[in-house]
């Protein structure tokens, strides 16, 4: 369907008149299925106009994330090419498990409009209105033990990043997995495994990305934003389609150099970017709380914090706090 819905759209492409004789000659199939393909489009949200003796016109396409949007622009080889695209979800991570225990490919991709249980890390919500900002989740099958895997989560928060710096926005990396901009949160990663002794099954990593939200409930008005809004005011909407694909293109590349270099390498990347050094941190680490200076992001992905001239190592936490 997506892929009727691309080629309709690619011969519409240019705005002018095309006769449904021509639309339906050159992709051999019959007029009335054209006009079936133009009502599915439209039910999309895609403004086409038609006209007796003229045929049909393309005025006006949604800013959404839709198969048909994103398939003349993504440029991966294999992420996002199987493609679920759903208008709500409970949460997109949950659909893609359930579709990576169904046998879905690497590279398995979910997008949904809104989700209604989206959700952080331990229990936590992830604020997922409709329409304009970006929840996906990733099927990915890699060859390396479950030990191995915390990198995956860093690789994420890296490729949010580039994508924030190619706009010309000035990113702040928040071990392990928040993005920043402007001290506020725009973006935050939840990677969730299933193995089995050493041997992963399948990981899904989830990504939430606020694009164009301008408004958030009270209770993180102080600490979310998004890409519109870090933009400075009176800066127009961002293309989610186009956003999309860049963001899976940079984060297809980071997943190809955790296999062919190896984890450290991506987090070499991400010690470049990573704004933590010589803070001051509060960290939770399971039941414990650490205060301490954050000395460095280890090879394995672990936070290093400096406390009392001992180094603690916190492979799984979070960080309250950074001064
Ligand atoms: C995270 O958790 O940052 C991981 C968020 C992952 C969300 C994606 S969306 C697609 C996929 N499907 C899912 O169900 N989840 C993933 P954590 O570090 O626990 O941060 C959660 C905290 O961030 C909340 O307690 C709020 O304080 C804050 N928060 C919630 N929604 C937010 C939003 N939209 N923008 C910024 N901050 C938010």
């Amino acid at each position: 369907m997506a892929t009727h819905d691309a080629a309709l759209l690619a011969a519409l492409g240019g705005g002018a008149w095309v006769s449904g004789a021509d639309l339906a000659r050159a992709r051999g199939i019959s007029r009335a299925a054209v006009s079936k393909q133009v009502a599915a489009l439209r039910r999309q949200g895609f403004t086409i106009e038609a006209a007796p003796r003229r045929g049909y016109r393309l005025v006006g396409a949604p800013d959404r994330p839709l198969p048909a949007l994103l398939q003349p622009l993504l440029q991966t080889r294999r992420f996002g090419r199987e493609l679920r695209a759903l208008e709500r979800v409970g949460s997109t991570n949950d659909e893609a498990a359930a579709w990576a225990r169904a046998g879905a490919p690497e590279g398995a991709l979910v997008l949904a409009e809104t989700q209604e249980h989206g959700r952080g890390r331990v229990g936590r919500r992830w604020h997922s209105p409709p329409g304009e900002n970006l929840y996906l989740s990733l099927v990915l099958r890699p060859p390396r033990p479950p030990h191995e895997l915390p990198p995956l989560t860093l690789a994420a928060g890296l490729a949010v990043f580039d994508v924030c710096a190619a706009r010309g926005l000035r990113p702040e990396l928040k071990w392990p997995n928040d993005v920043l901009l402007g001290g506020k949160k725009v973006a935050g990663v939840l990677t969730e495994m299933s193995s089995e002794a050493e041997r992963v099954l399948h990981v899904v990593i989830g990504l939430g990305l606020n694009v164009n939200g301008t408004k958030f409930p009270a209770e993180l008005r102080e600490r979310a934003t998004s890409l519109r809004l870090a933009s400075g005011p009176g800066a127009p909407p961002l293309g989610r389609a186009a956003l999309l694909c860049d963001l899976l293109l940079r984060l297809e590349a980071r997943y190809h150099e955790f296999l062919d270099r190896g984890p450290a390498a991506v987090v070499a990347a991400f010690r470049e970017r990573w704004a933590g050094r010589g803070r001051a941190v509060r960290v939770q680490a399971g039941d414990a709380v650490l205060r301490g200076v954050a000395q460095d992001v280890d090879d394995g992905g672990a936070l290093l914090v400096a406390r009392g001239g001992a180094i603690e190592r916190v492979l799984s936490g979070e960080v309250l706090r950074w001064d």
